[in-house]
Parts: structure tokens; sequence; C-alpha cells
């Protein structure tokens, strides 16, 4: 089961792993370097068993990643928490105010005034993917502001027109706006390769929470392969994945061994119902997954 490589790459991290302190205080164990293969023939999803994960949930994300939206209103309105915890600790140490996150959260849905304010990312993955900012140097010496570059596009139109191509990239590591950004991007490059009918795609990931992110991060670099590989009339091929910083957060005990007692059961497909005219028109409703029979979920708190 392709599962086993997952399962076998958080025993590694817990039983080898280098042990030190992280941005975050909590403290991690860290290996340098991983890779793990998996093959998307017939509808097939690297979307772990062994404990229950919330793939629409992961789909909204990756929805509103492709409208090029940086605020988390739209994903609170539709009852995504993923991305709360940070615009709301940039609210308490901007303010001084220690609200709750909870309290924090329903002000973003109730007032959309204070959303535009305190809801933004900075420019993070959307932007960067359909945004990338541009500018224009003028002959006084001055620049001004270009158009922004749709790397999503660019990469739809380079896989029809020129598939042998070693250039299909969606970078999201944009060096000078770092800085403004919430989280640099961690999932942050993505390279497709087209051999026969078939399209591969490579993820590399700088850094890697192997229990909370990566089964998110896996299941969304296969659906964007998937929804690419539609739009260009590919078969879904190989789904690469590569890790820089893979680590386990020292807080996570209690699932890494709840779950490394687990063993993968069935191999869940992902269909998609409806080919949308463009890369940007795909909705929740056009995913359906079958023989989904997951372990239960196991909770555990992320680090901020
Ligand atoms: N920081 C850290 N330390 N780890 C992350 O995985 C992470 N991921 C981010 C932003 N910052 C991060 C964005 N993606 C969860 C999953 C993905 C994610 C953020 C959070 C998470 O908490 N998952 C829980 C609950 C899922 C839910 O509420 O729907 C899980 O059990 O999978
Ligand atoms: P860092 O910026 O200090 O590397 O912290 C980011 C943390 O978030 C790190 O533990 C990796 C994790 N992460 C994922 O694993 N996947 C994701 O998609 C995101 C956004 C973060």
């Amino acid at each position: 089961h392709p599962e086993w490589q997952y399962l076998e790459l958080m025993r590694q991290i817990w039983e080898q792993g280098s042990e030190r302190v992280d941005r975050t205080g909590v403290g991690t164990r860290s290996i340098c370097g991983a890779m793990l293969r998996f093959d998307l023939a017939d509808g097939a999803m690297p979307l772990l068993t062994t404990k229950r994960v919330y793939w629409k949930t992961a789909t909204r994300e990756m929805l509103w990643f492709l409208t090029g939206e940086t605020n988390i209103r739209p994903l609170v309105l539709q009852g995504v928490k993923i991305w709360n915890e940070w615009p709301h600790a940039r609210y308490v140490k901007e303010t001084g105010q220690d609200i709750a996150l909870d309290d924090f959260v329903q002000r973003i849905a109730d007032d959309e005034e204070f959303a535009m304010r305190w809801g933004d990312l900075g420019p993070v993955y959307g932007k960067q993917w359909v945004d990338w900012p541009t500018y224009r140097y003028r002959k006084d010496g001055l620049f001004e502001k270009g158009e922004g570059i749709n790397q999503v596009a660019q990469v739809v139109e380079s896989l029809r027109s020129n598939p042998g191509s070693r250039r299909h990239i969606i970078e999201g590591w944009n060096v000078a706006e770092l800085d403004q950004m919430a989280l640099p991007p961690c999932h942050k490059t993505y390279q497709f390769h087209v051999a026969g009918d078939r399209l591969n795609c490579v993820l590399y990931q700088r850094s890697c929470d192997v229990a909370l992110g990566l089964p998110f991060n896996l299941w969304s670099a296969a659906l964007l392969q998937r929804m690419i590989a539609q739009q260009t009339d590919f078969e879904p091929g190989e789904l690469v994945w590569m890790g820089g910083d893979v680590h386990l957060y020292l807080n996570h005990e209690h699932l890494i061994t709840e779950q490394l007692a687990r063993e993968p059961q069935g191999h869940p497909v992902l269909e998609i119902a409806r080919r949308p005219d463009s890369i940007f028109d795909y909705r929740i409703e056009d995913f359906v997954v079958q023989n989904y029979t997951p372990h239960g979920p196991i909770k555990a708190p992320v680090a901020v």
C-alpha cells in the first residue's frame, strides 16, 4: 500500500530525527531531505487512511489559492479554519488586545472592514500563483508596476503548446515579498513533466509538518495535478513529493504513536464529475471521493 511510505517516514523521523528548538518554540525532531512517490492512475489519490483527512477542507483551500485570494474571510465563511491562527496572532501582537481565537474569527465573518484590515495573510500562495508582481523600468530611471503574471494559466498553456518543456513551474517563493507574508510558502515549487500521455508532477516542500501539514499537502498537490491533467488532456501520472526540513513536532507524540499502530485500509479514488472550461472554474461539488473508509481522526495542536 502506498501509504506505508508516509508511515515509514514518520517512524524514521521520530526514531532518528535530530532534535531542535524551532521558530514556534514547540520543538521538533527533523531530518534533511525525503521523497515520496504516488501513482495517480485510475483515480488513485494520496489520501491517508490511517487517520481521517478532511479532504474537502484541503480542496476548498486549493480552490481559494486559485482565486488569487489571500484573505482568510472566504475560508472562514465556508467553515475552513486552517489559516485562522496566523491573522489572530498578528492581531494580538499588533493591537495588544488579547481576544480569543473564536471571537476574532467571528468578527472576521461578521465585519467585512475588520476582515480587510486584519484577515489578510499578505502576498502568499494565491497572489504569487496567479498575480506574481512585476515592475517596469521607465526611461527616467524610476519604475512602475507592470501587469501581474498568472503562473497557473501559463503552465496550462505551456503544457498544451510545448509539452516537452522543462520549464513548467509554479513558484511561490517570491524572495522580495517574503517579509510581507504571514508564513513564507512551504509547498513552494511545483514542476510538471509530460511522459507520453501522462502528466507527472514534482512538488518541493521546504518545510514539512509531517503529522498535520503533509496529509493536506499530498492531497492538494495530487488534486492540482489532476485538475491540470484534465484541462490539458493528459492522464494523471506520478506525484513525486520532496521535502527539505521534514519534521515532527514534539507535542504530536500521541498522534504519532496512535497512527503508527494503525494499518492502511482501502484505496480511495477521486472522480472529477465535470470538465470546467478553465483551471479557474472548478467548484467544490465537482470532486467526488469514493472508497474512503479511514480510521478515525486524531486531533493535535498546530504550532503557530
Ligand atoms: N503551521 C504548522 N506548524 N503546521 C502546519 O501544518 C501548518 N499548515 C498551515 C499553516 N501553518 C502551519 C496551513 N495548512 C491544519 C492542516 C493544514 C494546515 C493548517 C492546519 C490542521 O490543523 N489540521 C487539523 C484540523 C483540520 C480541520 O480543522 O479541518 C487536522 O487534524 O488535520
Ligand atoms: P516555518 O516557516 O518556520 O518553516 O514554519 C512553517 C511550519 O508549517 C512548518 O512546521 C511546516 C508547516 N507547514 C506545512 O507542513 N505545510 C503547509 O502547507 C504549511 C503552510 C505549513
